[in-house]
């Protein structure tokens, strides 16, 4: 599946498809694998898992993936774009190890040596098995599963001498003016030629200086359209080096703009309520590898509830929904891989680099996406312990530093404890009245929903807060597809369709509120251990839709919530 960035003038092979596969045990050492050793006796496809095939389920453990790559050019260096894999997995081609990556779903990319020939080998060994030291990002208490495979598609790129990595476009305002920024791979002299032009304009020439491999430089798209939710107009611009080099990038951007002022998030200039979901990438067949028709099923069931806003939760998201949301008009908040890390990580000099090179990726990888309006990471830290603060201002700063444009943001559960307000444009809270409720022997727990929000809002203006937009980034309650009990008691349909019901309207009619991410749009598999006993089925139940989203009564509560109708 080819999305955005496009590479015309360069063979781009795309490697989806069924490759060679080898469980090696669950015991082994993967850097003790020899790749010329291994008997492949089985198949997989990729994008894929190997927790959903039948052969493997529940054998966490070390599996070898490959397949063969017919090259078009000999003695070019090239390089392997993988758009996501869990958990762990280094790379070999021709049986040389060229990499490994340790930082699940987020993008990743490593450069293949020349070679002489044109019949490529490249080996992936892949691990599942939850190993701190190996997979310091994922801890074996998430709410969510740990699947083992190459989740998203993956391109061998054969480069050419000078080669564009991005061109990065970023509005600067609202009239078309947009500063591009190349990254070249290759040695560039002190300047490089460019040609360049958006849609269908008459193309121009432009010659940029180079320093560190990145070239920037500014330019006019001559018939600005704006990009919004309601209206989701979207450019192009194709640039390509001269002077002799022969590389090309088509890139597609949108021109909009983003600000905070009095608590509400501006869009191009205008209040934007964000309301939504969270949503995990996940299905019983395909664990995170999601057909690209689930994508469309799963942003059509959003708009008919009148969403324009989700959170991607916990993970660099797929390129594929980000092209949707796009094209849909949707607004997203992407995050860095984490979920309630504490004291341990962030101690840790590895946790801390890997969390801030997953973060670089995936700005570097988004940032064209007007879709994407928000950078997150950290899901509910430990953020109310002083041991946070380098971790969280050390992140923050880096995505800044890759993206100046758009909003920064957290979602903190320790609300009235929280150390690091000052660090975000947009204060998240995740908080769940009448779920986990404060008080167990309530009759009717939703009479917990209201008060808390109250309390939410008289203590973010007493922290000096109250200037910045408030979203609830998580709220909500479990259901069990099909649980119907007209005593209205936890897990039942009713409870969550009455607690939704309570909390939406609750923040469509309070301008104080600047968004919600309701927790969550489908049900997914989550720990299949002693954790579960909370984790009815081993999955997390808080869809308004179950699994293969089916709707459950809550659904059609949020629609008409949402949607006034
Ligand atoms: C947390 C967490 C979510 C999910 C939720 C729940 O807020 O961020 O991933 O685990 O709790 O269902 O309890």
């Amino acid at each position: 599946m080819i999305h955005w960035p496009c590479f015309p003038s360069r063979p781009v092979h795309c490697l989806d498809g069924v490759w060679d596969l080898a469980f090696l045990g669950c015991d082994i050492d993967p850097e003790s694998v020899d790749p010329a050793s291994i008997v492949y006796n089985d198949r997989m496809a990729i994008p894929g898992v190997v927790d959903s095939l039948p052969n493997y389920l529940k054998q966490r453990g070390c599996y070898a993936l490959r397949r063969r790559i017919s090259c078009e050019q000999v003695g070019q260096a090239g390089k392997l774009v993988v758009g996501g894999l869990g958990l762990w997995a280094k790379f070999f081609v021709d049986g040389a190890a060229i990499g490994t990556c340790q930082t699940p779903w987020a993008p990743w990319q490593v450069a293949i040596p020349a070679s002489q020939r044109l019949e490529r080998e490249l080996t992936v060994l892949i691990d599942s098995r939850i190993d701190p030291k190996r997979v310091p990002l994922f801890d074996p208490y998430f709410d969510f599963y740990g699947y083992g495979g190459i989740f998203r598609s993956c391109f061998w790129h054969e480069l050419p001498e000078l080669a564009i990595d991005r061109a990065q476009v970023i509005p600067q305002g609202l009239d078309g003016t947009v500063e591009i920024r190349l990254r070249l791979h290759g040695t560039a002299a002190k300047e490089v030629a460019l040609r360049f032009a958006f849609d269908h304009e008459a193309e121009q020439s432009v010659s940029v200086p180079v320093s560190q491999g990145c070239a920037r430089f500014q330019a006019r798209v001559a018939t600005p359209k704006l990009w919004s939710p309601q209206s989701p107009q979207l450019h192009t611009l194709r640039l390509s080096l001269a002077d002799g080099h022969q590389d090309t990038v088509l890139e597609r951007f949108g021109i909009r703009s983003l600000s905070t002022a009095k608590g509400q998030i501006l869009l191009n200039g205008e209040p934007l309520k964000l309301l939504g979901y969270n949503r995990h990438e996940a299905h019983p067949q395909f664990g995170p590898a999601l057909p690209q028709q689930q994508l469309v099923q799963d942003l059509q069931h959003l708009r008919r509830l009148g969403c324009n806003f989700v959170r991607g939760s916990h993970y660099p998201q797929d390129q594929r929904f980000l092209d949707l949301c796009d094209e849909l008009g949707f607004v997203v908040w992407e995050e860095g891989l984490g979920w309630q890390a504490r004291t341990p990580h962030f101690a840790s000099p590895v946790f801390n680099q890997l969390q801030e090179d997953q973060l670089r990726s995936m700005v570097r990888t988004s940032i064209n996406h007007p879709s994407v309006i928000m950078w997150g990471f950290l899901n509910e830290c430990d953020s109310h312990l002083s041991e946070s603060e380098a971790t969280l201002a050390r992140l923050a700063a880096a995505v800044r530093d890759e993206d100046a444009s758009r909003l920064v943001t957290f979602a903190t559960n320790h609300p009235f404890e929280e150390r690091n307000y000052q660090l975000v444009d947009v204060v998240s809270i995740n908080q769940y009245p009448g779920w986990y409720p404060a008080d167990i022997n309530l009759e009717r727990p939703t009479a917990e929903i209201e008060p808390l929000i109250d309390r939410l809002l008289a203590h973010l203006q007493a922290e000096g807060q109250g200037d910045k937009p408030f979203i609830i980034s998580e709220m909500g309650a479990g259901a069990i597809y099909g649980c119907r009990d007209e005593l209205e008691g936890h897990w039942s349909e009713q409870y969550q369709a009455a607690y939704l019901d309570i909390l939406c309207r609750r923040v469509v009619n309070d301008a104080r509120i600047a968004g919600l991410a309701i927790w969550q749009f489908c049900d997914c598999r989550t720990y299949a251990d002693g954790h579960a006993l909370g984790r009815p089925r081993s999955f997390n139940n808080k869809g308004s839709f179950d699994e293969y989203r089916r709707p459950k009564m809550a659904a059609e509560t949020v629609r008409k919530a949402f949607t006034g109708r």
